[in-house]
C-alpha cells in the first residue's frame, strides 16, 4: 500500500515508519501525500487509540529531499500542494500523535515532529531548523508550534542561527518531552504509546481541541468550547468507568468509547 513509509497497527497502536532511510528520510511529494493517508486511515481506524511516527535507519527525518529541487518548483505551490495537506492532516487528528525522534530532525523533518502532540527524544537525537542554511524560512507550521513551545526569543536564535540542538538541550527548552537511554528506546517507546492507548481516547480528543481553541478563540468563545467539550466527555462510557473505578477503589478500564 506504502512505498516511502511503513506503516503497521498492533495493539491499538499505529505504527508511522519514514522508510528513505539512504536520504536519511528526506521527504519527496510521494512521502508527503503517504504520510498524509496514513494519518488518515489512524484517524478513522477504531482499533488505533495512539499514533507513532518515527524513522528507519539513523535519522527521524531530514526535511526535503535536496535533490528534488531545481530553479523551476515554485515553493509556495510545493507547500501548498505537498507539506500543508500532510501538516493539516495531523492537526485535524484527535488521537494523541508521538513522534519518537530517533536521530536528527532537520527543516520540514524538524515541522513534521513539531505539529506532533509529544516528542520523544533517543539520545541520538537532534533537532536542526536547517532553512535558513539553504536560504529559505521555516515551512509547514514549523514557526507557529516552535514559538508556542520555546518562544519567540528561542524560534528567533534557532530559526536565524540554525544551531543543531542536542537530545538534552531540546528537553530542557521544553521542545522535547522525554530523553530516553538508547539501550531501552524501542521498549521505552512502545510503553508510551501503550499508556497513550489505555486512556480515555474521546478526552483526549477533546483537550487536543482546547489546546488548539487556545490559540485561536477569544477567552469567552473558549469557555464556550470548553463546555461543549466537557459535555461531550461526560456522556462518555470512559467517564462512567474512570467515576465508578474510583468509587469501587479499582483501577479503570478505559475502552476508548
Ligand atoms: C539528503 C538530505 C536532504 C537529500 C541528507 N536531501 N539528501 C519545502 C518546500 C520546498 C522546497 C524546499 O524545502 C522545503 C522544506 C525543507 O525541508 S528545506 C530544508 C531541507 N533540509 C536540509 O536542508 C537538511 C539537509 N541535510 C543536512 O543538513 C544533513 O544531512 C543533516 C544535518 C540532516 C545530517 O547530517 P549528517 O548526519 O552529517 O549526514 P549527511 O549530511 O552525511 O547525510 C547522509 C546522506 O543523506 C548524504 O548522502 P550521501 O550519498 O553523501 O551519503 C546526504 O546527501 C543525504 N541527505 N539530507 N535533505
Amino acid at each position: 500500500m506504502f512505498e516511502t513509509i511503513r506503516y503497521d497497527v498492533k495493539d491499538g497502536i499505529a505504527w508511522l515508519y519514514l522508510n528513505r532511510p539512504e536520504k536519511l528520510n528526506a521527504f519527496i511529494a510521494q512521502m508527503n501525500r503517504e504520510v498524509k493517508d496514513a494519518i488518515k486511515v489512524a484517524t478513522f481506524d477504531e482499533q488505533v487509540r495512539c499514533i507513532v511516527i518515527s524513522g528507519e535507519g539513523r535519522a527521524f527525518c531530514s526535511g526535503q529531499d535536496l535533490a528534488e529541487v531545481d530553479e523551476n518548483m515554485d515553493h509556495g505551490q510545493v507547500l501548498r500542494d505537498h507539506y500543508g495537506p500532510m501538516i493539516k492532516q495531523i492537526r485535524q487528528c484527535e488521537k494523541p500523535i508521538v513522534a519518537a525522534v530517533n536521530g536528527v530532525a532537520a527543516g520540514a523533518g524538524f515541522s513534521l515532529a513539531l505539529a506532533c502532540d509529544f516528542r520523544l527524544v533517543s539520545e541520538r537525537a537532534s533537532f536542526l531548523n536547517a532553512f535558513i542554511h539553504v536560504g529559505l524560512i521555516p515551512d509547514s507550521g514549523n514557526l507557529y508550534y516552535l514559538t508556542q513551545l520555546v518562544g519567540q526569543s528561542k524560534a528567533a536564535e534557532l530559526s536565524i542561527l540554525g544551531e543543531k540542538v542536542t537530545a538534552a538541550d531540546s528537553v530542557a527548552m521544553g521542545l522535547a518531552n522525554r530523553l530516553i537511554q538508547l539501550e531501552t528506546w524501542e521498549e521505552d517507546v512502545a510503553a508510551f504509546a501503550a499508556n497513550l492507548a489505555a486512556l480515555p481516547t474521546k478526552a483526549i480528543g477533546l483537550i487536543k481541541r482546547s489546546l488548539k481553541a487556545v490559540a485561536e478563540l477569544s477567552f469567552e468563545d473558549y469557555l464556550e468550547q470548553e463546555a461543549q467539550g466537557q459535555r461531550i466527555a461526560g456522556l462518555t462510557n470512559d467517564h462512567r468507568e474512570g467515576v465508578r473505578a474510583f468509587m469501587e477503589k479499582r483501577k479503570p478500564v478505559f475502552s476508548g468509547k
